[in-house]
């Protein structure tokens, strides 16, 4: 439904991630256009179809720019739109995305930014193919950027367009949203000298800057600070000629949706299947697979439980999903064999005919599959050694409107700061792990309800409609910022 309300921003709202949120499929020589459902893309929706306080005009499909995976010729002549978006496919050659995607994005700034510098790899050749990509993705806004515009460029794949769009647009206002963590200056240092000076001028090209946490924005100021001589006043950067602001905007998720699916008849049955066929305490963990997300110490600090409590031995069930991710390299080929050796070893150590400890899946789980693991379980067990915000958790403290349940999350997630009542844990101290898992196990209801409240307050209060509207609604603030220093 169109809003009619006047929008804040009269011109079209452009985002730019590496993915595009479709899956671009040829069906009889016409190309099919199957939207993903991700927290990203309903957000952007709310933007535009908020009846109340539109963002953008829903007259407008939201321009989305992203690399494809389909060839030129496959996509040649089709329109590549629905009612909400309009597709810009970026094409990158195999040899540069390479390079710029496995290499520096995955190689090297994904390790540096989740604290293993020892992963990191510092290519010449990686860094040559990200200035190529960034710059594919800046031709494809340059072709279709139009005054008023404003532009929205999402996450590490993308830190030296913002500048590239500033430098030729400078009217357009640029947004700019980091997903993992950024790190302290003793990682970020790292970086070759030309390399971490291109990444701060590239991302202060945007008018607003937003990490997850206020950590990541002291870090990232402290960066701009030290590498560009940027100073700043609180969460503002003053330019010459403009204002830049840097602040945490917590990503979250769309509580109603979790939170109503509780009642769903395929959630429910997929609850009943789990509580009818496993022991009668339920531990439950999904995740990417990726060394960040601390499996292998999740795994050892089950184990250290199990060695300490004999007396739950046979009452407990620890359900472990890991999703296939970059599972074409080394390193996560080889962290998949050590996952598969240690839930092997302790399931064989503990377990008997009758019980199995850790039922280990490596799949992606249908949604009404997961919402009843996370409805099913008693303890939800998130242990990233790093994590730029960790949604899992959010998700499981929205799906549980029957207010039960116990959180363990690790204080590297950056939801830590904004889930202080889960029992927070150091994902690298086995002991923690085992003790918080006992504690759970023995937490009172009533106990257990009082803090899901407060958790699903919260994220009811900022949920990701709340997250997007809060990004622009602070670029409409600086806007009048500018506007008022123009008169002064
Ligand atoms: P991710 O590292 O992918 O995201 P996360 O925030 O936990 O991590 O999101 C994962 C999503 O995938 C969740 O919505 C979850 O439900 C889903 N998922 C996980 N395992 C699944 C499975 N087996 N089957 C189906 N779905 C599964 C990056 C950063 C995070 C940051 C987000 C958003 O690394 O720190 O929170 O971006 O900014």
């Amino acid at each position: 439904m169109e809003n009619t309300k006047q929008p804040l921003h009269s011109g079209r709202l452009i985002i730019v991630a590496y993915r595009l949120p479709f899956k671009l499929i040829r069906e009889n020589d016409e190309v099919q256009l199957f939207q993903n459902s991700g927290g990203l893309v309903s957000a952007v929706l709310s933007l535009v179809n908020d009846q109340k306080e539109p963002i953008f005009s829903s007259a407008e499909r939201i321009q989305w720019v992203g690399f494809s995976e389909n060839t030129p010729e496959e996509l040649e002549g089709q329109s590549l739109e629905n009612d909400d978006f309009q597709a810009h496919p970026v094409f990158i050659s195999d040899e540069v995305n390479e390079n710029y995607y496995e290499g520096f994005c995955n190689n090297l700034i994904w390790p540096l930014c989740h604290y293993f510098p020892s992963l990191a790899r510092f290519e010449e050749a990686y860094y040559d193919a990200y200035k190529v990509a960034n710059r594919l993705f800046y031709d494809k806004v340059a072709e279709i950027i139009q005054p008023g515009d404003v532009v929205w460029v999402q996450d590490y794949q993308l830190m030296l367009l913002p500048d590239m769009i500033r430098q030729r647009f400078p009217e357009n206002k640029i947004g700019f949203f980091f997903h993992i963590p950024f790190p302290s200056f003793e990682l970020f240092r790292l970086l070759p000298v030309a390399w971490r000076k291109a990444i701060v001028d590239g991302i202060l090209g945007a008018d607003v800057v937003g990490f997850h946490t206020n950590d990541y924005v002291e870090y990232f100021l402290k960066a701009a600070r030290l590498v560009s001589g940027y100073g700043n006043k609180l969460h503002y950067i003053n330019m010459s000629n403009r204002i830049i602001k840097v602040d945490s905007f917590p990503i979250s998720i769309d509580f109603h949706k979790f939170n109503d699916a509780f009642e769903e008849p395929e959630v429910a049955v997929a609850r009943n299947d789990a509580r009818n066929s496993l022991k009668e305490k339920i531990i439950f963990s999904v995740d990417r697979l990726d060394y960040s997300k601390g499996i292998i110490h999740r795994l050892r600090g089950y184990q250290r439980f199990l060695e300490n409590c004999p007396e739950w031995h046979e009452k407990v069930s620890f359900v472990m999903v890991v999703v296939p991710s970059r599972d074409t390299i080394e390193q996560y080929q080889q962290m998949k064999s050590d996952i598969d050796q240690t839930v092997g070893r302790i399931n064989a150590d503990y377990g008997n005919i009758y019980w199995q400890p850790i039922i280990y899946q490596y799949r992606s789980m249908p949604y009404h599959e997961l919402v009843g693991m996370y409805t099913a379980s008693d303890v939800a067990l998130i242990t990233p050694v790093r994590d730029g915000m960790n949604l899992v958790c959010k998700e499981y403290v929205a799906s549980r409107k029957d207010r039960q349940g116990v959180l363990i999350l690790s204080e590297m997630a950056g939801a830590a700061a904004e889930l202080g009542e889960a029992l927070i844990i150091n994902p690298l101290d086995q002991q923690d792990i085992a003790d918080a898992i006992k504690t759970a196990f023995e937490m009172p209801i009533e106990e257990q309800t009082k803090r899901m409240d407060a958790m699903r307050e919260r994220i009811l209060d900022y949920d990701v409609f709340a997250w997007t509207n809060d990004f622009f609604t602070q670029m409409t603030m600086l806007e009048l910022e500018h506007e008022r220093l123009r008169q002064v």
